[in-house]
């Protein structure tokens, strides 16, 4: 697991109102050093610039950027990986097209996922989401605690990210259910002129 931090920010530029790398900055110096960018909406140009200035930034500071389903973005910017779901290019072939030094996550939404997630060339898994969140259009059905249990009980040491609806003061029950790591968007990067120090607060948080 020693690439995967415990806290894993993930970057809106509709929820800041900031670009990627103006969040990326921000969320190494409340001390991220592993970041994923996740763009929905930009053109192929507006977000392959942000993120080319995003690595930038990371790499001067030795964080990892992960881009969000863009497997050519990653590739153009040589990003440190991607992270899929379950409508992207199946890992298999991201794999084949990334390399094996690729850090390739994946989401699932239920155990059945999670537990097929196991045979495929992925680095992580991500469960979500655990509580009701606003920042995903059509999320999957609330998975909660109990779930995140059954799944560590299954995938054993595989590393798993919990993500969806986190916040200050779900977190600690997030980490005592099993999951390795937590992934999150809103409670982080909301507020454009609180994101460092919203950082340095989640990093503070005893596992
Ligand atoms: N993926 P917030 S939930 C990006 O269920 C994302 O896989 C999810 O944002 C999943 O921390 C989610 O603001 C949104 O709730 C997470």
């Amino acid at each position: 697991m020693e690439f995967l931090p415990r806290i894993y920010p993930i970057t809106d530029t509709f929820i800041s109102g900031l670009s990627h790398a103006e969040q990326v900055r921000l969320l190494i110096e409340g001390g991220a050093s592993f970041i994923q960018i996740r763009e929905k909406k930009a053109s192929s140009r507006k977000f392959y610039l942000d993120a080319r200035e995003a690595v930038t930034i990371a790499r001067q500071k030795g964080a990892k950027i992960i881009i969000n389903d863009r497997i050519d973005i990653a590739l153009a910017v040589n990003a440190d990986g991607v992270h899929l779901g379950q409508e992207d290019i199946p890992p298999r072939y991201a794999r084949k097209i990334l390399g094996d030094h690729a850090i390739i996550g994946y989401s699932t939404h239920n155990f059945r996922q999670a537990v097929e997630a196991l045979k495929m060339p992925i680095n992580y898994i991500s469960i979500g989401p655990i509580f009701p969140t606003k920042t995903k259009e059509n999320p999957d059905p609330v998975v909660g605690l109990e779930e995140i249990k059954l799944i560590k009980q299954a995938i054993g040491d595989f590393p798993l990210v919990a993500i969806g609806g986190i916040n200050l003061e779900n977190i600690k029950s997030v980490f005592e259910a099993g999951a390795d790591c937590v992934a999150v968007v809103s409670a982080i990067v909301s507020e454009p002129n609180k994101i460092t120090e919203k950082m340095m607060m989640f990093n503070k948080i005893q596992k």
